[in-house]
């Protein structure tokens, strides 16, 4: 049976292992601290009918780990990447499928780069999924979780494992073109996430003013026109229309951004509009708007830890 470790047990990765266990999955998760073995995870189901079940789940350090690997599942931060899976690289076989699921884009290709030989699938997931402690997670909302080949080596969905495409929870799906998906993710993060760290907002109060609503659409507007220049097809509405889908339907949510600057933690800007940044001067295109969040939030970031 295919195994699969997951590097990165927060929110997302901790869903993962409970979704995959549940559908008969071997997991190990990979964390940092120094307590492995097996461990009770409670997994909250989504409301209205929300039940908690308990899971053992197999923990491991990447110091401690001593197989070598089926399937890599790459659940880190998009700026924690690297550093823990150079780290990992000895239990990196030939053999080894290596899935990353993230926000932000630019890991995807620093890891085809890395790894040439070994087959490399990407995702992108809109659950919602909050860990309340460090054995808890409660399953806020059903979403998908889309998955897709990228690279040379062409990998099937049957051949990393036999992922359930019937299960409601999980809402898996396998894309012929993932880099579209995640380009449509990355839209979708580059025009929310910082407008709610400079408004200090949820996702919905994006939509209550007129410059807020003018800011978000010239961000999704740059990243439309980039899309064009990569060959990547935008959404049937435009960007700008599946933007406000998204906050309309993640109203009340508080973005990943804002929760993490909150907090006092790096944020995914860097991976997120500097992303975007990066291929506009590849593509030799002007996104202003994209460059003033990035500016602004970086500044922010540089006085929070000069503080
Ligand atoms: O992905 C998100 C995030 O917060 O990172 C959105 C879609 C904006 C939902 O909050």
């Amino acid at each position: 049976m295919t195994h699969w470790h997951i590097l990165g047990p927060g929110a997302v990765g901790c869903l993962m292992a409970a979704l995959l266990d549940k559908n008969g999955i071997k997991v190990t998760l990979i964390g940092r601290e120094n307590s492995t073995g097996f461990q009770t995870l409670h997994y909250q189901s989504p409301a209205p009918n929300s039940t908690t079940s308990t899971i053992q789940v197999e923990y491991t350090t990447t110091a401690q780990l001593n197989t070598p690997m089926d399937v890599l599942l790459i659940c880190t931060k998009s700026h924690s990447t690297k550093q823990p899976v150079e780290a990992l690289s000895s239990h990196i076989t030939a053999h080894t499928t290596l899935v990353l699921l993230q926000n932000g884009l630019g890991n995807h290709e620093w890891l085809a780069q890395r790894f040439p030989e070994n087959p490399i699938v990407l995702g992108s997931i809109s659950h919602g999924v909050m860990k309340i402690a460090r054995d808890k997670i409660q399953h806020t909302g059903l979403g998908t979780c889309q998955l897709g080949s990228y690279g040379q080596l062409k990998v099937s969905q049957e051949s990393i494992a036999p992922l359930p495409d019937d299960d409601e929870d999980w809402g898996m799906s396998w894309q012929d073109n993932i880099l579209q998906a995640l380009w449509y993710k990355l839209g979708v993060n580059a025009a929310i996430n910082p407008l709610t760290v400079i408004y200090d907002c949820k996702n919905g109060e994006l939509l209550d003013g007129a410059e807020r609503e003018a800011r978000m659409e010239q961000l999704a507007w740059e990243v439309e026109s980039l899309m064009g220049y990569f060959d990547i097809t935008p959404p049937t509405d435009g960007l700008i229309g599946l933007v406000k889908q998204v906050a309309k339907r993640t109203a009340s949510n508080s973005s990943s951004m804002r929760e993490d600057s909150r907090a006092g933690r790096i944020t995914e800007i860097e991976d997120i509009n500097g992303y975007v940044m990066r291929k506009a001067q590849e593509a030799g295109l002007n996104c202003p708007a994209n460059a003033e969040v990035l500016e602004t939030l970086q500044h922010w970031q540089d006085e929070k830890r000069d503080d």
